[in-house]
């Protein structure tokens, strides 16, 4: 009964140094985009447009510096997809960046692929999109990189962030 007592201690203490105590550990998150049509009005103009979970701009990832998020992408949509993951370098792990037949297969309609985005010393608001074709002009969304827990802003901190996402010539002509 000792034993396993001094045990359990044992663990709890090394558990408590291994994450209560180290101040900025790197957290790993999980996103499910599902690229699907969906209906959209802008200007008094309803179009089927090709989105992830529906929302266009897409969904907005919140990271710290050193996490790493895992992007499961189902792809409900007609056409092959991936998505890159604009200015993140990947280092050592290109395999899920997204340039189609460079460092990965395209996602096929019906199926899903876990794409690995690792954060090292990116900061700040970066984009991702879909990196085939035209799928880009609507297959979008804001990245924002915090500093590590712990660490400053390198400028004196906001008291507020809206992100503003513009869209291209390519975007807004496909959409109205
Ligand atoms: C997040 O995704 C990774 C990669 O598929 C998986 O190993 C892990 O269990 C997932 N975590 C959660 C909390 O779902
Ligand atoms: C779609 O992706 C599959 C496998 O990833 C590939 O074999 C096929 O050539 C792609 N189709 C097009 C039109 O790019
Ligand atoms: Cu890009």
């Amino acid at each position: 009964m000792w034993l396993i007592m001094k045990v359990f201690v044992f663990h709890f203490v090394v558990l408590l140094i291994l994450f209560g105590v180290s101040p900025s550990q790197a957290a790993t998150h999980n996103y499910s985009f599902v690229v699907k049509e969906a209906s959209y009005t802008r200007l008094c103009s309803t179009k089927d447009i090709l989105t992830v979970n529906g929302l266009f701009p897409g969904p907005t990832l919140h990271l710290r510096q050193g996490d790493t998020a895992f992007v499961h992408v189902h792809n409900k949509g007609k056409e092959n997809i991936t998505i890159h993951w604009h200015g993140i370098l990947q280092p050592r792990y290109p395999w899920s960046d997204g340039p189609e037949f460079i460092t990965q297969c395209p996602i096929m309609p019906g199926n899903s692929f876990i794409q690995k985005v690792i954060i090292t010393e990116e900061i700040g608001t970066l984009w991702w999109h879909a990196h085939s074709d035209w799928s880009r002009a609507t297959v979008h969304g804001a990245i924002i990189i915090y500093p590590k827990r712990g660490d400053r802003y390198p400028f004196p901190k906001p008291d507020a962030e809206i992100p503003i996402i513009l869209g291209t010539n390519k975007g807004i002509n496909s959409i109205l």
